[in-house]
């Protein structure tokens, strides 16, 4: 076990192998009006990134560690391994997980176990009734069926842009 520097958050002296981006609400669900031709129940982002070094380096992510843990894609190339592949062409798509008490688990992991000080996530390319708009992200050292350390939990209106980043979030 680590020790904590007390001055520091845990997240900033904690190395994490494995994470879980826990999406609470949508734009639709909070009540937006727009785009409702597409399916309201539908929660999307076409990438996921996190960061090291005060931001300054992109953590290479194992494709492998990449799962839904509660949820149901949309379509066979909308899985997980789709927001974790480096293109904003390509989306992660849920098909109704919103809607259901956990919300949507979506796991991915690292090659190493590293500290973080950034995660990043983009909008997909249509539909903004689906962005995300609350969120919870949690670190594990062990695996990604956990157990779990919530690392930062935020909520923020999305980008209007598609295929736009939420901006980095700061972590430490
Ligand atoms: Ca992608």
């Amino acid at each position: 076990m680590h020790e904590v520097d007390p001055l520091r958050c845990d997240v900033c002296v904690s190395e994490y192998k494995y994470f879980r981006f826990n999406i609470k609400t949508t734009r639709f669900k909070d009540g937006y009006t727009r785009d409702l031709q597409c399916q309201t129940y539908i929660t999307q982002f076409s990438e996921i990134k996190l960061y090291t070094d005060g931001g300054a380096r992109e953590l290479e992510l194992d494709a492998s560690k990449t799962v839904v843990l509660t949820g149901q894609q949309c379509r066979a190339d909308e899985g997980p391994a789709a927001a974790t592949d480096g293109s904003l062409l390509t989306k992660f798509c849920d098909f109704h997980s919103i809607d259901e008490a956990e919300g949507i688990n979506f796991a991915f992991g690292l090659h190493e176990p590293s500290r973080l000080s950034h995660y990043e996530f983009f909008t997909a390319e249509d539909c903004h009734g689906r962005d995300p708009t609350s969120w919870t992200l949690y670190g594990s050292t062990v695996g990604t069926d956990g157990p779990w350390v919530a690392l930062n939990s935020d909520r923020q209106e999305p980008p209007e842009g598609r295929m736009a980043s939420y901006g980095k979030r700061v972590l430490c």
